[in-house]
């Protein structure tokens, strides 16, 4: 693994450095050239098809730091659609159909609207912002993605005022989505955001990283990305956005409610029960699992964009 973090700098890290240097992989691995244990995880990301490009303006005003490395975004995943372990994204969301795809945008607004994915696509110019990521579960990734901020499609179709919660839905299909037909979880996968942490600039509906259209496995074609919240409120493959007066249930939630609070604001303070969230490790960090773990920031670092939004809550009670 190390051998071949060499093989990618930070510096050449560009979408066609990557895809070439996926091709060398296929080559070098069909001759053998990796340890036996590697050449499984490398190989199957080595031949994902081609990506297709998105072009987004960079928009450094969120964040310019060191991005991980593509191959690792797009091979160690969680989305239990495809399976629960974090290669299964990435060798299964092959069947997953992402045209044509219709999103429906409903509930508690003056005008709802169901809308085919190019449309969305056009609501608003794509930018490229880079946000780290924090997974519940003790990881972090730093990823250029490419969106728009949700508040330009949430001022399209109007609120009504007794909208106070926005609430998201992904695809559930067990025909595309093998792992729906486990019940791990309650599908559809549902996750929510208040309205004003919605209407956030930073909160960004996602539509590629890396200036190319999603990878299956992170969430294609359209998703949300909430980067001061634990990983699993940015809900992947998303059908429908729904307008609510009442919190909405969530499958973290349902799952387990002491584990996984609607807020779900990355704390460092604030333990899992299970485990204490002080401390991260960045996946692809050339020190591989020797690497030292880093601090894990209040509100993921993003503090001045949005502990305002959180003044005077309790943030021990409200997890
Ligand atoms: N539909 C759906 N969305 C999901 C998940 C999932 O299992 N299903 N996993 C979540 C979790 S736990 C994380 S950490 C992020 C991972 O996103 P990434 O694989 O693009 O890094 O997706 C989130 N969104
Ligand atoms: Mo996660």
């Amino acid at each position: 693994m190390r051998f071949i973090d060499k093989t990618i700098l930070s510096s050449d890290i560009t979408p066609k450095a990557v895809f070439e240097n996926r091709r060398a992989l296929i080559k070098t691995a069909a001759a053998g050239g990796f340890g036996a244990a590697l050449v499984p995880w490398f190989s199957r990301e080595a031949l994902a098809v081609s990506p297709e490009k998105l072009s987004a303006t960079p928009n450094t005003a969120y964040g310019k730091e060191e991005t991980t490395p593509y191959k690792y975004v797009t091979s160690y995943n969680n989305f239990y659609e495809f399976g629960t372990d974090k290669a299964d994204p990435a060798s299964h969301a092959d069947s997953l159909q992402t045209r044509p795809w219709t999103i429906s945008i409903e509930g508690l607004v003056k005008k709802p609207i169901t809308l085919d994915i190019d449309a969305l696509l056009k609501i608003a110019p794509i930018e490229e912002r880079i946000y780290r990521m924090r997974c519940v579960e003790g990881w972090s990734m730093v990823i250029p993605w490419d969106g728009y901020s949700l508040s330009k499609l949430i001022n399209k179709v109007e609120p009504l005022s007794s909208a106070k919660y926005v609430e998201f839905i992904s695809l559930a299909d067990r025909k595309q989505m093998p792992g729906v037909s486990s019940n791990i979880l309650n599908w559809p996968y549902r996750e929510g955001l208040r309205m004003d942490e919605a209407m956030n600039p930073l909160t960004l509906l996602t539509f590629g990283l890396y200036g190319e259209v999603l990878p299956k496995q992170n969430g294609a074609p359209v998703r949300i990305v909430v980067p001061w919240k634990y990983g699993f409120k940015s809900a992947k493959s998303i059908v429908k956005i729904r307008f609510t007066e009442e919190m909405p249930k969530t499958s973290w939630n349902q799952f387990d409610a002491r584990e996984y609070g609607f807020y779900s604001n990355v704390n460092p303070a604030v333990d899992h029960p299970r485990w204490s969230q002080a401390m991260e490790r960045r996946i692809g960090d050339p020190k591989g699992v020797f690497a030292p773990k880093i601090k894990t920031q209040l509100f993921n670092g993003y503090a001045d964009q949005v502990a305002s939004m959180y003044a005077g809550m309790d943030l021990k009670k409200y997890y």
